[in-house]
């Protein structure tokens, strides 16, 4: 397996305006019951348990390398609600501060104790929780595991429509441009997972799985950030994560794509991505810690040190 550490799937907009009760919401689709950890969770631990893999090797190699893109996805979705959360102890400490340390008697972070998930500033340092909209831990027992390949498979299809409801219902709470580049990339990413399950279940059983798209009944077309993808035929693409596993996804992910009708493709590589996010300090956390001017002074001292 191998992944582009360096690079999120998508480049994702500068954190401008703070949102951290929209930010709780997008909680729900990191570690939610559908939310990303549950997708990788459970294509993780199917394709470790599958027995019996190379005879039923094309269905093993789809649910692995799946797994592998969805490792980007809570990743993407970590960075989204950290870009969400940024800033929201600024605007709350305006009037604390003292040449420019700030006054713990003057409450600063007074504004936040009302907001949906105060654990995102009281336990974290405005950083994405492995939990859901309510603050509730990801637990294991989302991850479904029959060993039994078609009720796996078609649970990962279940899985998947989940998580594209989450999605929409989530764009419909907010507008903020960080959730909704996010949205619009993983829109269609799931929904190529969602194909791809309904495939696999139409080879073996020969039920019409992919019929029954679009699940939740609306089209990825309604939602314009999209577009840029759908254009792009992102839709039709399986990005094969590994240079020398998964060669059998692509008996998987053939034929046509059931909304355009276009012929779907296995391409060699993860998607070309953007640049790793770098969340902006947020001194009021303590978050990284020591005073920029001391933590640039003691890297400075490092590389030195290192160099001699
Ligand atoms: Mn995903």
């Amino acid at each position: 397996m191998f992944l582009r550490i360096d690079k999120l799937q998508i480049e994702l907009p500068m954190p401008e305006q703070p949102d951290p009760d929209a930010a709780s919401a997008v909680q729900e689709l990191l570690g939610g019951r559908f939310g990303e950890m549950s997708t990788l969770m459970n294509y993780t631990y199917q394709s470790f348990n599958l027995r019996g893999r190379k005879k039923v090797k094309p269905y093993y190699d789809l649910v692995a390398n799946i797994a592998a893109e969805e490792l980007g996805h809570i990743e993407l979705v970590a960075a989204t609600i950290n870009g969400m959360l940024t800033g929201a102890t600024e605007h709350s400490s305006a009037d604390g501060e003292v040449d420019g340390e700030v006054d713990p008697t003057t409450t600063p972070l007074s504004d936040l104790k009302g907001v949906r998930n105060v654990h995102h500033f009281i336990n974290n340092g405005a950083g994405a929780l492995i939990g859901n909209s309510m603050g509730q831990p990801w637990q294991g027992d989302y991850v479904f595991n029959s060993g039994d390949l078609v009720l796996d498979l078609l649970h990962n299809f279940f899985l998947e429509s989940g998580a594209r409801m989450g999605k929409i219902r989530v764009y419909e709470m907010t507008d903020h441009p960080i959730a909704r580049a996010m949205l619009g990339y993983l829109l269609v990413r799931g929904g190529v997972h969602q194909v791809a399950y309904a495939k696999a279940l139409e080879d073996i059983t020969g039920a019409n799985v992919t019929k029954m798209l679009n699940i939740p009944r609306i089209s990825n077309s309604k939602f314009p950030e999209t577009r840029q993808y759908e254009d792009a035929g992102v839709h039709r693409i399986l990005y094969r994560f590994s240079p020398d596993d998964y060669r059998d996804i692509d008996k998987v992910w053939k034929g046509a794509h059931p909304e355009d009708g276009e012929e779907v493709e296995v391409q060699d590589g993860p998607p070309e991505g953007g640049p790793q996010a770098d969340p902006p300090e947020e001194p009021d956390m303590f978050a990284p810690g020591y005073h920029p001017g001391e933590l640039a002074e003691i890297a400075q001292h490092m590389m030195r040190e290192g160099g001699s």
